[in-house]
């Protein structure tokens, strides 16, 4: 477990690095940027109906879409019918650093979905469960304007807590903590200095089986 803020009562399988990506801070912002161009930001619909508040892409063999049909991992970007952009070698390599210090020596993620939040977007507490393999785990990179992440348990009514997630930080989520509900509460107002007044998340995942 790690020395975070999280305490004593870190619950085992989470693995927080806060400003772990710092350093590749704009370099990170670049190439999602770069992904952006090929396969842009968009609000999906959720399979009932509303739209969600926060816009998405993906990059690698797999990206998460939501419709009418439901949630999935779909190989094409259907908003351009092209694959979804290649994952950059610096996203690979940032997650898989992390999630080697995370004791997930050997993952590969196929799937980067990348989440961009304005102020008053939110997400609400769900559980990450569209993958084909949750012995993988998920690895998270926040960056631009600070979020109160929700940290839920493994039951929908357990209480969350509320925890801050700054630009540069980085979570590994894995083993028995896996299928926790999460989310994020609305984003509050503010300018970052490279991306304005916005968030934006990257979240590694297997999505395919290996
Ligand atoms: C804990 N995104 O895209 S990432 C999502 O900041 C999502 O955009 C949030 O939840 C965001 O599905 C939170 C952190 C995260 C991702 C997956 C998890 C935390 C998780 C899966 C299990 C437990
Ligand atoms: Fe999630």
């Amino acid at each position: 477990m790690t020395p975070d803020l999280f305490g004593e009562a870190a619950p085992p399988g989470l693995h927080y690095l806060p400003g772990f990506a710092l350093a590749d801070e704009a370099a990170l912002i670049a190439a999602a940027r770069a992904v952006a161009e090929q396969a842009p930001f968009r609000v999906m619909s959720t399979p009932g109906g509303r739209k969600m508040s926060v816009a998405m892409t993906n990059c690698g063999a797999a990206g998460w879409v939501s419709d009418a049909r439901g949630y999935r991992y779909a190989q094409r970007d259907p908003l351009t019918g092209l694959p979804w952009p290649a994952m950059p070698p610096l996203f690979l390599a940032l997650a898989q650093r992390a999630a080697g210090m995370a004791g997930f020596g050997g993952f590969v993620p196929d799937a980067c979905l990348i989440n961009r939040y304005e102020p008053g977007a939110k997400m609400a507490p769900h559980q990450d469960k569209d993958e084909a393999d949750f012995t993988a785990p998920i690895v998270s990179v926040s960056l631009g304007l600070p979020a109160v992440f929700l940290w839920g348990g493994a039951r929908r009514a357990d209480k969350p807590a509320k925890l801050p997630l700054l630009s540069g930080d980085v979570v590994v989520w894995g083993g028995e903590t896996r299928l926790h509900f999460h989310g994020i509460a609305p984003l509050r107002p503010g300018s970052h200095p490279l991306l304005g007044a916005a968030r934006v998340n990257l979240t590694f995942r297997r999505a395919f089986s290996a």
